[in-house]
């Protein structure tokens, strides 16, 4: 039987390029990788603009086994470089794929967005411990959820607070951090961590696989930017 990928073992992300056949999983421009700010480049053309809504729609939340997703049907929408992308679903790891200047967060939170031509963004979000989280209370009072399983929400959500447009962040191009492991991802990862607390973390810890995380991916030549 075919071996499916997962984060430990022998079918872990140092295994994917040869158990992942068709994959991109060995290609040069993976993700996620370790941001490092002295090497990046300020970018004056970047623009990003949050459209996002009180009342956002969710339909429902599943455990795929990889992550606790949570799927959006009329997404809110995004305008990256001047290109509108619809929010499909949200998606967390523990800890952090990326880094920032060599730090790993204890959440990392990915919003990917897709636009009519089929091209992700995803924005990544990093969470570090403090204050307790309205949102992250709002998404864990659907845990636990089993493998396999999804769950109906059809409720709404504000997701206005959760990132205004002043905010700096990253940008690079690289891949999905899963098989397929796509390389045709606009990467947007927001400099500020958003809070959450000691105890929500560990709520989202228990409830998806352990060290749900890519290792950091090598750069082959590409540069990042940021917007400030
Ligand atoms: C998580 O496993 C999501 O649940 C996947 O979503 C997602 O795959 C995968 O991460 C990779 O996305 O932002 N980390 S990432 O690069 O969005 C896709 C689903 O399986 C294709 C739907
Ligand atoms: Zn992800």
């Amino acid at each position: 039987t075919e071996k499916h990928w997962s984060y430990s073992g022998e079918t872990s992300p140092e295994h994917w390029e040869e158990i992942e056949k068709n994959s991109s999983c060995g290609g040069a421009f993976q993700s996620p990788i370790n941001i490092i700010h002295k090497d990046a480049d300020s970018l004056e053309q970047s623009h990003l603009k949050i459209r996002y809504n009180a009342t956002t729609f969710i339909s429902k939340v599943e455990n795929n086994g990889h992550s606790i997703q949570f799927d959006f049907e009329l997404g809110d929408s995004i305008n990256y470089n001047n290109k509108t992308s619809y929010l499909k679903q949200i998606h967390f790891h523990e800890p952090s794929e990326h880094k920032i200047n060599g730090v790993v967060y204890p959440i990392e939170m990915h919003l990917v967005h897709l636009d009519d031509n089929g091209e992700v963004t995803v924005l990544g979000v990093l969470g570090e411990e403090g204050e307790e989280s309205q949102l992250f209370e709002f998404f864990e009072s659907f845990l636990p959820i089993k493998e396999g399983v999804s769950k109906e929400i059809n409720q709404h959500v504000d997701l206005s607070g959760l990132l205004l447009n002043e905010k700096q962040y990253y940008s690079y191009q690289g891949s999905l951090t899963t098989p397929p492991c796509t390389e045709n991802v606009n990467w947007v990862v927001f400099k500020e961590p958003i809070v959450l607390s000691e105890a929500e973390v560990l709520k989202l810890r228990n409830n998806m696989p352990i060290n749900n995380y890519r290792n950091e991916q090598p750069l082959n030549g590409r540069k990042v930017g940021y917007n400030y």
